[in-house]
């Protein structure tokens, strides 16, 4: 593998499943697999699970790791081409990006929606960039559109907390005071509709996810009637993706906190698990007694991470050049 952003990347995902959970019971198997060679991440926006749980797996694949941060020391870059550079920014990403390349062998990208200009945000500018002129390989760590290290920790966490064989899984929108990006929603959908599980999303109207995404699941705009019967509740704000209304994209049009997952709500489900993928605003996404109680699996969710990022790793690694 040498670029991961998708969940064809992975090729069989029951494959690539086996292989996270054979990882979970011996993180340290392919310890000799990455000696010598150096993963760069690259941080755009801030992050507390991705920077911690990829630097562990790639410890666990016996990499060196170098850490950008790159509103923190680094020059301001410019990422438009044709721009006359008089302003803050002292560097072009044309310029910032094979040099990057130049000191590692596999670069993580970190770089969220803009929120301004859909096509910008849905052409996936800063990301593709990466790929064309680092010449190394290069995987997503949420980017303008898709979160996929983080579907892939769910998949896992659904994988092992299931209890009927084909559970029902039920993304919510929930409210928010700040525009967030869709990225994380959008890879859920993807990844859950390659999964073998029953599918439903649910959001106030206005806030229909890009129909890439979305694929053949069932969108039930009544968020009682698409929790009813759910094994797995998985919530999660996203700002206004300007699927119907293209001027309204990266706007916040409601915060309605009837969407907010309380006891009552988790009470119209099969006894569901709560799922987010952190960080989570208590009492504006989900109540401080749901996401304490004894079906929340936030923070199994978290640990998976250290997994989904290893396979994704030894991946890349086994294919490098
Ligand atoms: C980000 C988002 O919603 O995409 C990161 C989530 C992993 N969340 C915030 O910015 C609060
Ligand atoms: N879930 C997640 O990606 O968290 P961070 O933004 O803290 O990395």
């Amino acid at each position: 593998m040498r670029y991961f952003s998708k969940v064809t990347d992975l090729g069989d995902l029951q494959s690539a499943l086996q292989e996270a959970l054979e990882i979970k019971n011996n993180r340290f198997k392919y310890v000799e697999l990455g000696k010598n060679k150096t993963l760069l991440m690259v941080f755009f926006n801030s992050s507390l699970r991705t920077r911690l749980s990829t630097q562990k797996a790639a410890m666990n694949l016996g990499m060196n790791v170098i850490v950008l941060d790159v509103n923190q020391g680094a020059w301001k870059l410019e990422t438009e081409r044709g721009v006359i550079m008089d302003g803050d920014k002292s560097e072009h990403l044309l310029e910032a990006i094979p040099v990057m390349g130049c000191y590692c062998d596999v670069i993580g990208v970190r770089s969220f929606a803009r929120l301004k200009d859909r096509d910008y945000d849905y052409a996936e500018t800063v990301f593709n960039q990466f790929v064309k002129y680092s010449g190394r390989p290069v995987f997503a760590m949420e980017t303008a559109t898709v979160h996929p290290l983080q579907a892939f920790a769910d998949l896992i966490t659904i994988e092992e907390y299931k209890e009927a064989k084909r559970p029902k899984v039920v993304l919510t929108w929930a409210p928010h005071p700040k525009a967030l990006p869709q990225a994380v929603p959008n890879s859920f959908a993807e990844w859950m509709n390659a999964a073998d599980v029953d599918f439903v999303i649910t959001h106030p109207e206005g806030y229909e996810l890009d129909p890439a995404f979305v694929g053949d699941a069932v969108v039930e705009y009544d968020q009682r009637k698409a929790l009813e019967g759910a094994d797995f509740v998985y919530a999660k704000n996203w700002s206004c993706p300007g699927v119907t209304n293209l001027a309204d994209y990266g706007q916040v049009l409601s915060k309605d906190m009837k969407w907010t997952i309380d006891e009552e709500h988790m009470s119209w489900t099969n006894d569901a698990h709560f799922m987010h993928c952190l960080p989570v605003r208590r009492n504006m996404i989900v109540t401080d007694d749901v996401i304490e109680g004894p079906r929340s699996l936030v923070i199994p969710e978290a640990a998976n991470r250290e997994i989904s990022a290893t396979v994704v790793l030894k991946r890349i690694l086994e294919d490098l050049k």
